[in-house]
């Protein structure tokens, strides 16, 4: 229970088994036990999941097939779901019994062990204690609380869960009381998608849909845990594997789920001997950042081959015809290509050019590619240029727009797209703002809000004075946790939207409440009856959800209305907005939705029940780029390595890889097992190249100290990590998420996006 956990010995040893399979529903089963919950009743519920008329899963945002598994639900999802559900609850008797000091001592997991939060609470700080409160009483003091500050010195932060109807509400309270502070979780995520993508391709989403899997004849898979956190998406990859569409995946690490897969709810591939399906045709171990290297090295390739093409009279390799009609600034970026030569590509990527030119050799035959990519790309320095040099490669043969074929962000949180999409946005210019003020009859701020580093940066400074969070673990999930820590107790106000007790709960500002919300599996009863709610997928396609699970406490309240009593009890008299009108029934919200976004969301109603959801109205998939110049545009990289603090060869500085295990979902840590890596026992751990511990005389459990190497007189340090030998690229280490966030410095983020560079952090080893 205590942190001296951290001390634990680690186990480390290789699994040789398929990602899914048997240790999948081991996996399920033993953790619905712990969690108290009958097998009957877990059953009826996963069946429900991702189902049309049955609830989207808590866990990751990929698509929802229109017909459905039986179980259309993975490891993962099922573990997030009995997480929710869980019998256990976090009520008065728990926090009658300890002060908030002690329980600062526990770890994330034994945090939000204690179960679901069930009653209103408010921070006392004579007692170091949550005492109980009145719903009516905090949302009294909360909103005199908010009256008397300046708009622009609060936060309002959204984590990726909330709904559209919920989200489209809390953004419409954030700006009718006078800010554009509305950053979320996307902004540590995908933003360097959101800000990357509309340059290149006029949409701030991917172009792929399930349908398209069908008609691919090749993929690239570039920086993401596919097996650990988007699983469901290994069962459309199997079926392609099976046509014989070739995949290639980028990775320093050869992620499981990649490698190898069993689907666990196919009894036949579950008996039979086989090893699963070979889900890569190829594995290549990028170095860490070497992405904008290794493709600048496969659209080499493609150049050579169009070169040749031309010279023997061939069909040209290039789409020359999409270049032309549809491409803008492609002779610069031909020219970057050009210039670029294989040495340099070679170093930085660490991958050799007989690969690259093969990778190059496939691509240039195949008609339909979907380039796939998470965080490996997006949370770097040079995060933009990685996500605008997939999109050069597949512009270059016509690969966007076209059946089979696109970009495939894959998101993060379930409705993290989808809130951006309906308002919540520190960018005023994203925002239907004259919409708003005419429909509502307000003046909304125009100035823009903060995204995520910026409000770190304002608490830090105390220019931050409240903070109200929609979900999340702001704290544990942002760089500079000792910082943040430490600033965070200075704030005026802390408002926390939750299900579970979390770390950020027991950091208080001077009033603190933590106000327990429904989950999503919940029934959800309002003044019209049952209510239902939607979310919007990774392939932008929106859903519906609709709770059944009694609620884990008879003091819950649904979201909508927590947002709506906030907004009552702050705003009242400012706007024209029937706030209880909305709540008593959310099909008015989506009705207001559909009045504010009319293109995307058209008979919103009538068609967010449809199986396999509705396809938001994007234009790049027709070919119409909603771009400055008209086109989509080819975007030459700066540099092959923006990471000027880190020279890993030779150096005593290696570039940590903050990552996601299998047993966690961001910072819920469900376990101590990370099974696909073969990690266990402990997530205080450093992964290592065996040369790096050799030359600085490091062997596996030795316990180190890291420390970051950075000149700011900031000193970051994480004690007692356990070294441990590891199948990744020299330079490289690799070690988790959140535990090792307080390494990240605060300004150590993407360029433009502000996306935090969490995939490669410099840091020093040091003895313990
Ligand atoms: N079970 C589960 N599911 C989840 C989550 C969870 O925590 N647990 N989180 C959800 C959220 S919010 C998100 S955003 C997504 C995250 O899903 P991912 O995008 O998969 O994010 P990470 O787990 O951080 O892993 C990133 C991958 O990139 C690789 N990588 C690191 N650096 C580089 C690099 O420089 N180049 C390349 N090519 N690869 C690199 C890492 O080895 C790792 O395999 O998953 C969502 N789904
Ligand atoms: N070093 C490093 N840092 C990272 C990352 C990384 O890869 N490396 N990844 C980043 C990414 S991609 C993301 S998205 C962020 C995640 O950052 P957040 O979204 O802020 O964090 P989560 O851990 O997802 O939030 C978990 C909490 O949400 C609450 N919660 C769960 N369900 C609900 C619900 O239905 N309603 C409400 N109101 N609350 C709920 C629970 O109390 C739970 O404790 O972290 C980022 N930080
Ligand atoms: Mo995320």
């Amino acid at each position: 229970m205590r942190r001296s956990e951290i001390e634990d010995e680690v186990e480390v040893e290789a699994y040789e088994h398929p990602s899914g399979g048997w240790g999948s529903l081991k996996s399920v089963a033993k953790f619905a036990i712990e969690e108290g919950l009958a097998a009957s009743s877990i059953w009826a519920t996963l069946a429900r999941q991702n189902k049309p008329d049955g609830f989207m899963c808590v866990s990751c945002s990929w698509a929802k097939p229109a017909e459905p598994h039986v179980a259309e639900f993975c490891e993962n999802g099922a573990k997030a779901t009995i997480w929710e559900q869980t019998k256990k609850r976090c009520d008065r008797a728990f926090f009658a019994r300890h002060r908030v000091a002690e329980l600062l001592d526990w770890t994330d997991h034994e945090l939000e062990k204690q179960g679901r939060l069930t009653t209103p609470m408010r921070y006392d700080r004579t007692l170091d204690q949550y005492i109980p409160v009145t719903w009516e009483a905090a949302f009294q003091e909360i909103g005199a609380e908010l009256k008397a500050l300046d708009p622009n010195s609060v936060v309002f932060y959204t984590s990726g869960r909330a709904s559209l109807e919920t989200a489209h509400m809390y953004q419409l309270f954030a700006r009718i009381y006078g800010t554009n502070n509305l950053p979320d979780s996307s902004n540590m995520c995908h933003e360097s998608t959101s800000v990357g993508l509309p340059e290149s391709i006029g949409s701030p989403v991917g172009t792929v849909t399930l349908e398209d899997f069908e008609h691919c004849d090749m993929m690239f898979f570039f920086g993401h845990n596919t097996g650990t956190n988007a699983p469901r998406l290994l069962h459309p990859l199997q079926e392609a594997r099976k046509r014989g569409v070739p995949v290639y995946s980028f990775n320093p690490i050869q992620e499981r789920g990649l490698v190898r897969f069993k689907n666990p709810q196919s009894p036949t591939e579950m008996l039979s001997p086989e090893p699963g399906t070979k889900m890569s045709s190829e594995f290549f171990q990028v170095r860490g950042g070497g992405d904008v290297a290794a493709m600048t090295g496969i659209a080499k390739a493609v150049l050579a081959l169009d070169d040749a093409a031309i010279a023997s009279g061939a069909p040209r390799v290039l789409d020359t015809a999409f270049i032309e009609e549809h491409c803008h600034g492609f002779a610069e970026f031909e020219a970057f290509v050009r210039a670029s030569d294989w040495a340099t590509i070679e170093r930085c990527s660490g991958l050799p050019r007989s690969d690259l030119e093969e990778v190059g050799r496939v691509y240039a035959r195949s008609n339909a590619v979907i380039g796939h990519y998470g965080m490996g790309l997006t949370q770097h320095r040079h995060g933009i240029d990685n996500v605008q040099m997939l999109c050069n490669l597949l512009l270059m043969r016509g690969n966007i727009g076209k059946k089979g074929a696109g970009i495939s962000p894959i998101r993060g949180h379930s409705n993290v797209q989808g809130q951006r999409t309906v308002g919540i946005s520190e960018k005023p210019e994203l925002v239907p703002l004259d919409k708003l003020a005419d429909f509502y009859r307000f003046e909304p701020p125009r100035e823009k809000g903060l995204d995520t580093v910026e409000a770190c940066k304002g608490i830090i400074d105390g220019s931050v004075k409240a903070f109200v969070a929609l979900g999340g673990n702001f704290v544990r999930a942002v760089p500079e946790t000792e910082l943040m820590e430490n600033a965070w107790r200075h704030m005026r106000l802390s408002v926390q939207i939750a299900t579970k007790l979390n770390r950020n709960h027991l950091i208080p500002g001077e009033v603190t409440y933590l106000l327990p919300c429904l989950g999503r599996i919940e029934r959800d009863d309002q003044a019209s009856g049952p209510q239902t709610v939607s979310m919007e997928d990774s392939t932008a396609c929106i859903h519906s959800s609709k709770g059944w699970r009694p609620p884990a406490s008879p003091e819950l309240l649904s979201e909508p209305k927590i947002v709506a009593e906030l907004a009552k009890a702050t705003v009242a008299g400012k706007a024209d907005v029937p706030w209880d009108e909305w709540v008593g029934d959310y099909a008015k919200v989506r009705d207001a939705i559909e009045r504010a976004y009319p293109d995307d969301f058209k008979d919103f109603n009538a068609r967010f029940t449809t199986p396999g959801g509705f396809h938001r109205d994007l234009k790049a998939c027709k070919r119409i780029w909603k771009t400055e110049t008209k086109k989509a545009n080819f975007k030459v990289p700066n540099d092959f390595d923006s990471d000027p603090d880190i020279q890993t060869d030779g150096d005593k500085v290696l570039s940590l890889i903050t990552l996601r295990s299998n047993d966690q979902f961001n910072t819920t840590i469900y376990g101590y097992d990370d099974r696909l890596r073969g990690v266990s026992g402990s997530r205080m751990v450093l992964l290592m190249n065996r040369e790096d511990m050799d030359r600085l005389g490091l062997e596996d459990q030795d316990l180190v100290d890291a420390e970051t190497h950075a000149d700011d007189g900031v000193e970051r340090r994480v004690k007692g990590l356990r070294v441990h030998g590891f199948d990744l690229p020299k330079g490289n280490v690799g070690g988790y998420y959140p535990e090792l966030n307080r390494l990240i410095p605060l300004w150590h983020h993407a360029e433009r996006s502000h996306v935090p560079a969490a995939k490669a952090v410099p840091i020093r080893i040091v003895r313990h």
